[in-house]
C-alpha cells in the first residue's frame, strides 16, 4: 500500500487529523494506496510556510530563481520511467504515453518558464519633456494552483512554473484521483533544495481543501483546470473576494472535414485526436463534422482504423487504457446508453471491455444532430460521433452550436478557406490540418464555457503578477 504525504515547509507530512481517501489503480479497480485527506489545519501551515518564504523568494534574483526551476526540469527528465509508471498506475493512460509526452512535457514547462522569466521585460511609456513611466511587475504572494485527472503532472506543473518563476509561493492541490506524481514532484523539489515554504503541496478533496484553498484570504489567485461546474464555483467563490481566477475548462471540440482534404492524413490524426488518452483530453477531437461528398469514405476508413485501436493494460503495448474511474467509466457509458435512445448509429464499440478494471472501447456514433446530449455535452472519454454537413457556412454553425469553445481542427487545402473558416469558429485554439502541435508561447485557453483566461507564456506571466505604474516627473 503506498501511502502518501503533504509538502508543506520542505518536508512530506502526515495530514493532520491524520485522515486519508482510497487510491484505485483503474486497470484493476482495486485500492493500491491512501491519499492524505487534508483540511484547514493543514492548509493553515502551508499557508504560514508560504507566508514566510515569500520575502526571500520573491526578491531573490530572477537568475537564481530560474536556476532552481531548470534544476526540477532536469530532475524530471531524470525520472521518467518512475514517473511515467505512476502517472499510469493513478490515471490508467498507457506508460508508453506517458513516457512520450506527460512526462517530458512537465519537464519543459519548468524549462519554459525559466527561460521566459529571464527574457521577460516590462514597458515603459515616456511622455516627452514630462515625465517617464515605467511598469513594475510585482508578484501575487501566496498563490493557489487547482489541477485535474487527466494530465496530472503536465497541468499541474503548467500552472505551478510560471507562478514560481514570477516570484509568488504556491499552494497546489492535484486531483485527489491522480495524486502519485505530484508526491513524487514533491520528493524531487526537495532534491532540487528549493528553499522551505515556496511549494507547497497539499491533497485532499476538491469540496474541501480545494475550497479551502480558493477561499482563504491570503491566497490572492487561484489557476484552476476541470470540470466546467467546478469552474463556475471557484469563479463566484474568487469572485467575491476581488481574487484573480484563471480558468480551464470543459470542451467539446469540433473537426471539420472538407472534402479537399488530405484524406488518409485528415483519418489518422483524426482518430488520433478522439482517442488519445482514452479520450480524456479537454483538446479531444470528440465532434467530426465532414462534408456530405465524402462523408460515407470518411465513416468506413475512420472505423477501420479505430477497429486496430488495441485496449488493455497500460503497462502493455496498448492505445488505450483503461478510464481513471468506476464513476467516470459509468458516466461515459451513460452519455452513449442515452445517445442510443435518442437513435445513435453505434458503428464500433458502445460498451466496456469485459473483464476488471474500468475499460470501455472506442465507440464510434453517427446518425444523431448536433444538438443531442452526446454532441452537446463534454463525455471526456472514447466517444466520438461523425456529423455530415453540407457547405462552409453549415459546417460553422455545426461547430458553434454548443456552450463549449476551447478548441477546433480543420482539415482543408484551400488557404483562403482555412482561414476564414478558423475566423469564425468560436474556439481559443484553432489547429488546421494538425492536431495538438503546441507551442508554449502561444495562448492557451478557451472562449464561452470553456474558460477565462489564458495560460501561455506571456498570458500566465501577467496573471501570476500585478502591474504596477511608477511615474518620475522630468
Ligand atoms: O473534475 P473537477 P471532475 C471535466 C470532464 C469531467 C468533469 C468532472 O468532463 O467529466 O470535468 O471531472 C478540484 N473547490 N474535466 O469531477 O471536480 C478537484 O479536487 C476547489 C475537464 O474530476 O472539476 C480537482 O483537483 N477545487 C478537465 C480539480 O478541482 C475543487 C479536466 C478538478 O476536479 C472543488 C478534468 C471545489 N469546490 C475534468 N471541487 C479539463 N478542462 O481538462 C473539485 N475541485
Amino acid at each position: 500500500m503506498i501511502s502518501l504525504k503533504n509538502f508543506i515547509n520542505g518536508e512530506l507530512v502526515a495530514p493532520l487529523e491524520g485522515n486519508y481517501i482510497d487510491n484505485y489503480n483503474p486497470s484493476t479497480g482495486q485500492v493500491y494506496g491512501k491519499v492524505p485527506d487534508s483540511t484547514d489545519r493543514d492548509l493553515q501551515k502551508a499557508i504560514e510556510a508560504a507566508k514566510s518564504a515569500f520575502p526571500e523568494w520573491s526578491q531573490m534574483s530572477i537568475d537564481k530563481r530560474s536556476r532552481y526551476l531548470m534544476k526540477i526540469a532536469d530532475l524530471i527528465e531524470a525520472n521518467i520511467g518512475r514517473l511515467a509508471e505512476a502517472e499510469s498506475l493513478d490515471n490508467g493512460k498507457p506508460v508508453s504515453l506517458a513516457r512520450r509526452v506527460d512526462i517530458p512535457r512537465a519537464a519543459a514547462n519548468f524549462r519554459f518558464f525559466a527561460a521566459a522569466i529571464v527574457n521577460d521585460s516590462t514597458e515603459s511609456h515616456i511622455m516627452e519633456g514630462q515625465a517617464v513611466n515605467y511598469t513594475r511587475r510585482a508578484p501575487l504572494g501566496i498563490v493557489g494552483c487547482i489541477s485535474p485527472w487527466n494530465l496530472p503532472l503536465y497541468l499541474l506543473t503548467w500552472k505551478i512554473a510560471p507562478a514560481l518563476a514570477t516570484g509568488n509561493c504556491v499552494i497546489a492541490k492535484p486531483s485527489e484521483i491522480t495524486p502519485y506524481t505530484a508526491f513524487l514532484l514533491s520528493e524531487l523539489i526537495i532534491e532540487a533544495g528549493l528553499p522551505a515554504g515556496v511549494l507547497n503541496i497539499l491533497h485532499g478533496r476538491g469540496a474541501v481543501i480545494g475550497q479551502s484553498i480558493v477561499q482563504h484570504e491570503e491566497v490572492k489567485a487561484i489557476s484552476f483546470t476541470g470540470g466546467t461546474e467546478t469552474g463556475r464555483l471557484i469563479g463566484k467563490l474568487a469572485a467575491e473576494q476581488f481574487k484573480k481566477a484563471s480558468l480551464e475548462l470543459g470542451g467539446k471540440n469540433p473537426v471539420i472535414v472538407f472534402d479537399d482534404c488530405d484524406f488518409e492524413e485528415a483519418i489518422t490524426t483524426s482518430v488520433k485526436s478522439a482517442f488519445t488518452n482514452q479520450g480524456e483530453i479537454c483538446l479531444c477531437g470528440s465532434r467530426i463534422f465532414v462534408q456530405n461528398s465524402i462523408f460515407e469514405k470518411f465513416k468506413e476508413s475512420f472505423v477501420k482504423q479505430v477497429n486496430d485501436l488495441t485496449v488493455g493494460d497500460p503497462k502493455g503495448d496498448v492505445n488505450l487504457g483503461p478510464l481513471v474511474s468506476d464513476r467516470h467509466l459509468q458516466k461515459v457509458e451513460q452519455f452513449v446508453e442515452n445517445g442510443r435512445s435518442e437513435g445513435a448509429e453505434i458503428l464500433i464499440g458502445g460498451k466496456r471491455l469485459d473483464q476488471e478494471g474500468y475499460y470501455y472501447l472506442p465507440t464510434v456514433i453517427a446518425g444523431l444532430d448536433e444538438y443531442c446530449e452526446i454532441n452537446q455535452e463534454e463525455v471526456f472519454g472514447p466517444v466520438v460521433t461523425l456529423v455530415p454537413f453540407e457547405d462552409e457556412a453549415d459546417a460553422i454553425a455545426k461547430a458553434n452550436s454548443t456552450k463549449y469553445g476551447l478548441a477546433a481542427v480543420i482539415w482543408t487545402n484551400d488557404l483562403k478557406r482555412a482561414h476564414r473558416v478558423a475566423h469564425q469558429v468560436q474556439a481559443g485554439i484553432i489547429w488546421v490540418n494538425c492536431w495538438m502541435l503546441r507551442d508554449l508561447r502561444t495562448p492557451f485557453g478557451g472562449m464561452k464555457s470553456s474558460g477565462v483566461g489564458r495560460e501561455g507564456g506571456n498570458d500566465a506571466l501577467r496573471f501570476f503578477t500585478e502591474p504596477q505604474n511608477i511615474c518620475i516627473k522630468l
